[in-house]
């Protein structure tokens, strides 16, 4: 097979790892702190989860020396990628593989192929050594692929518990957002009140970085995401810099959560960044999201900057108060009346019936909206009937308003500048590149420390890395109980236990730094280029951590 240059460079390269996975991995001894508990809804919780609620903290420590016969046994293990692709997941295929080796070189490992599906349906194929090393290093998930079907209904939690025995697997590695660890909880818990000892293994993948808490520094994937993004923005700035005639607005993805925009404003300081979740709490409305852009224009006009970068999160929209609503409103009108409207054959007509249908304030929105706008709100829906936030082109609606804004306070003789605008999208360019040394790193040490996990016998656990601003030598790798991080959440009509999702802490390091310097990016040009991401050279140049990172343990830039 053909491989870039990059690609053959790579394999070479030795991902870093904690110092204490590198003595023999047999040797190794586990740590317990006290039990746990849930973060909320306890008592449900202890219900729900009767065999795995409630265990300890776990680290792994230098053990006495000696061979602990309970790590170096044979196993056959399964792993499964789940959900969007995130950077650095064959690493925790790989790290896994090498760690299964080192324990016992005749143990197995099988890749569950496409997702969650391929426990349900028994679709696998067996990691070999010749396998695993075409994709160290490597971006996407295509070694084993990925998807987002979750193991819900009885007959699909019989099927994954049928397909791990006929493979004979002692445990399963998930590796996934919050959604698929939530999965991963129930999953560990059905075994074991199957009577089954096949244990389940949790590792914390997303490039929206929303899977955080005080033991999960960070997902996998986020740091390489953001890089690439970094890349991109900062190139778009030096054109904008050199042109001096656009305005470019940035969507970036991320979901609900805004810490892949902070992250990216953080390394390249464009003049206008939303975070979702102060929109929220200031309870912006959209006019006064516009106000925030104009005022940029305006005043970057006025020092003859005609030219800028914003930076919009993916989620901005169902966090204006008013969006949300209208949003909500139309979920539950186009459900009422779904036969009725599938019976109209275009949008417009769908518009005029909702129209009548909608509350005054709703449809004085959806009418303000650009119509393209309009139209994905209305047209563009999920397998449930709502609305599909993040295809919601927020770049171009907002580009839209500013120029409309600009156009009547220019008639008003207020400003009298040009604005050219042009939108951009960031999100699949950077979920399958080449994982930063960072990433390469951390999902490594994810899958060496999944294995000795799984070795010790532990189930319903998330593997995690701690201390990960340091250099990896001092890393410290761990368990967390998967019932930790829970509590109940709405789902569709009833309350189901869930991982909680982290958005993003105004009270927090990384915020307060941004915010304390976003009025001067609005108003001059003081953009920073990051560049490509650094495979090879300086440690300061190519192993950076994410900045948010290093914020939240440091307390300051
Ligand atoms: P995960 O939550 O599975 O990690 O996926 C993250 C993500 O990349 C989001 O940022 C984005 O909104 C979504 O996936 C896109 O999903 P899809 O791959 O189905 O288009």
């Amino acid at each position: 097979m053909e491989v870039s240059a990059l690609q053959h460079a790579r394999y070479r390269y030795q991902p870093q790892f904690p110092g204490v996975l590198s003595q023999e991995l047999t040797t190794i001894a586990l740590s317990p702190g006290a039990p746990t508990e849930s973060i909320a809804d306890q008592t449900d919780l202890k219900a729900l989860f009767k065999h795995t609620y409630g265990t300890p903290l776990i680290t792994v420590v230098s053990g006495t020396g000696k061979r602990n016969e309970t790590l170096g046994r044979q196993l056959t293990l399964g792993v499964i990628l789940s959900g969007g692709q995130a950077p650095g997941g064959h690493n925790v295929i790989a790290g896994l593989y090498d760690g299964l080796k080192r324990g016992n070189p005749r143990s197995r490992l099988y890749g569950l192929l496409g997702g969650p599906s391929g426990l349900i349906e028994s679709k696998s194929r067996e990691l070999t050594d010749a396998v695993i090393d075409a994709y160290r290093n490597t971006g996407g998930f295509d070694m084993i692929g990925s998807g987002r079907t979750k193991i819900e209904t009885p007959e699909q939690f019989a099927a994954s518990l049928a397909t791990a025995k006929k493979l004979r697997l002692d445990a399963v590695l998930i590796i996934g957002g919050d959604d698929s660890n939530t999965n991963a909880a129930l999953l560990a818990e059905y075994f074991l009140n199957q009577g089954s000892p096949i244990q389940v293994i949790g590792c914390p993948k997303t490039i929206d970085g929303d899977l955080k808490n005080e033991h999960i520094q960070i997902s996998f994937g986020f740091d390489t995401a953001v890089k690439t993004y970094s890349e991109l923005i900062g190139n778009i700035a030096r054109d904008a810099n050199s042109a001096k005639k656009y305005w470019h607005f940035i969507k970036l993805m991320g979901r609900s959560a805004s810490h892949i925009a902070l992250e990216c404003a953080l390394k390249t300081h464009p003049n206008v960044c939303f975070i979702s979740e102060e929109v929220a709490v200031k309870k912006w409305s959209l006019s006064q999201v516009v106000d925030q852009i104009c005022a940029s224009v305006l005043k970057r006009w006025e020092n003859k900057e005609p030219f800028g970068v914003v930076l919009i999160p993916e989620g901005l929209v169902e966090f204006i108060p008013e969006m949300k609503r209208l949003i909500l409103e139309l979920n539950d009108t186009l459900a009422a009346y779904e036969g009725e409207l599938a019976a109209l054959p275009n949008w417009t007509e769908h518009l005029a019936f909702l129209g009548t249908r909608l509350s005054p304030t709703a449809r004085e929105l959806l009418e303000s909206l650009p119509p393209t706008i309009a139209r994905e709100l209305l047209m563009d829906r999920d397998p449930h009937g709502n609305v599909q936030v993040s295809r919601i082109e927020t770049e171009k609606l907002l580009m839209g308003m500013v120029e409309k804004r600009l156009s009547r306070l220019k008639q008003q003789g207020l400003y009298t500048g040009k604005f050219s605008a042009l939108g951009h999208f960031f999100g699949y360019e950077g979920r399958a590149a080449f994982p930063s040394n960072f990433d390469a790193n951390y999902g490594y040490s994810l899958g060496l420390t999944a294995f000795v996990l799984i070795a010790s016998g532990l189930t319903g656990y998330m593997a995690c890395v701690k201390n990960l601003a340091a250099p990896a030598e001092a890393w410290i790798p761990g368990g967390v109980p998967l019932t930790m991080m829970m509590h109940l959440e709405q789902r569709h009509g009833a309350k189901k236990p869930v991982i909680q999702k982290a958005l993003v802490d105004l009270a927090a390091a990384p915020f307060k730094a941004f915010a304390a310097v976003r009025d001067t990016w609005a108003c001059t040009t003081g953009f920073l280029f990051p560049g490509g991401i650094q495979y090879f050279g300086p440690a300061e140049l190519c192993d950076k951590p994410p900045q948010i990172l290093e914020l939240e343990q440091q307390g300051s830039i």
